[in-house]
């Protein structure tokens, strides 16, 4: 260990707030309702298997998916600690329907940003103790500071974003963000409740060996992923490489992003826009992997130029090391073009 003083995530954003333009301290506010809320999560997550927060409430989330005990239990908890900082004038979340006014206190509703969630990604894990994250996606309001906030607040694309990061509840727990300065991860030290800056500046491998897919879905995936697959499995070069899913997005792409790598979950013909979530799932992770030197797309575009039409709309996901994105997105166009 370097006898260098580690800087706390608290030391961080201070020191950093002036690098953002907007820099008035509430970003810097909600940045640290988020650090709180996930020391919470994490602390409900850790216990899971002792205290009655494991499996599912017997009801289903607008996606249609079971929700957990600790899905609603985080999302809970990050709604409360945003309302009350009054930094947000409106949350949209993975569990909830509709996007959330926050009404602040007496100054109405002058926050002047927005925050889009997914609590607790890869929850259906939880009952078997592999780890899951959070994902938030931060974005200015469009409409009039005082107004109540409106649906256009959270229908940006993923180029406005003015900040985007997620949490991973693993081995270790770690906030992984950008504000648009490159990406920065903070290890918390249980002991003290405290994040230290463990992983400054990261960046993915031009290009990796790793890729992380459902295989399962093969029959009915696109064939230019059928056409990819063959060619990472191909003995040749480098090749094949290694397959790695964990069926927790989160932690998927944070072990592509330290060793290289790509993630896909691509359409298929009972998803047609496949099944992650853009505005709360795609757009943050693609903000991390641009910021990180990787590349994020739906097959063939930007990720983040995709114009947002619904709150919980999906899309085609593929993401990490640039070099690794590009040859997938080579096959999805030599496909494109045959049909
Ligand atoms: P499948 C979790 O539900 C999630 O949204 C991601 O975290 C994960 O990568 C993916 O879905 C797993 O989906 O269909 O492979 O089980």
């Amino acid at each position: 260990m370097s006898d260098q003083p580690l800087q706390t995530l608290g030391e961080f954003i201070i020191d950093k707030q002036d690098d953002f333009q907007y820099s008035s301290g509430e970003l810097s506010r909600l940045l640290s309702a988020i650090r709180l809320a996930s020391k919470v999560v994490n602390r409900e997550v850790n216990k899971a298997g002792i205290a009655d927060i494991i499996g599912n409430i017997g009801r289903t989330n607008i996606q249609g998916e079971t929700q957990q005990k600790l899905d609603v239990l985080a999302n809970d908890i990050f709604i409360k600690a945003l309302s009350q900082r009054e930094v947000v004038c409106g949350i949209a979340s993975e569990e909830n329907d509709d996007f959330i006014e926050i009404k602040c206190g007496d100054n109405g509703h002058l926050s002047k940003y927005v925050v889009l969630m997914d609590p607790l990604d890869g929850s259906s894990n939880i009952d078997v103790n592999v780890s899951v994250g959070t994902i938030f996606s931060i974005y200015r309001r469009l409409t009039e500071p005082g107004s109540p906030v409106q649906l256009a607040d959270f229908l940006q694309k993923g180029t406005e974003q003015v900040a985007a990061g997620y949490v991973v509840y693993g081995s270790s727990t770690m906030i992984v963000y950008t504000t648009g300065n490159g990406v920065n991860g903070f290890t918390l030290d249980p002991s003290l409740g405290t994040f230290y800056l463990s992983h400054p500046n990261m960046q993915y491998p031009e290009n990796g060996k790793i890729y992380s897919i459902n295989e399962g879905n093969y029959s009915k995936f696109p064939q230019g992923v059928k056409n990819y697959l063959k060619y990472c499995q191909m003995e040749e070069g480098d090749r094949p490489y290694t397959s790695r899913y964990i069926g927790s997005l989160v932690s998927d792409f944070h072990r592509n992003m330290i060793k290289g790598g790509i993630y896909i979950y691509p359409s298929y013909a009972k998803a047609p826009n496949g099944k992650l979530r853009l505005l709360y799932e795609c757009n943050p992770m693609a903000f991390l992997a641009e910021q990180a030197g990787g590349k994020a797309s739906d097959g063939f575009r930007r990720i983040m130029e995709i114009e947002p039409t619904e709150l919980h709309q999906r899309a085609p996901f593929f993401a990490g090391s640039k070099e690794m994105v590009e040859k997938a997105e080579e096959f999805m166009r030599m496909d494109a073009v045959k049909d």
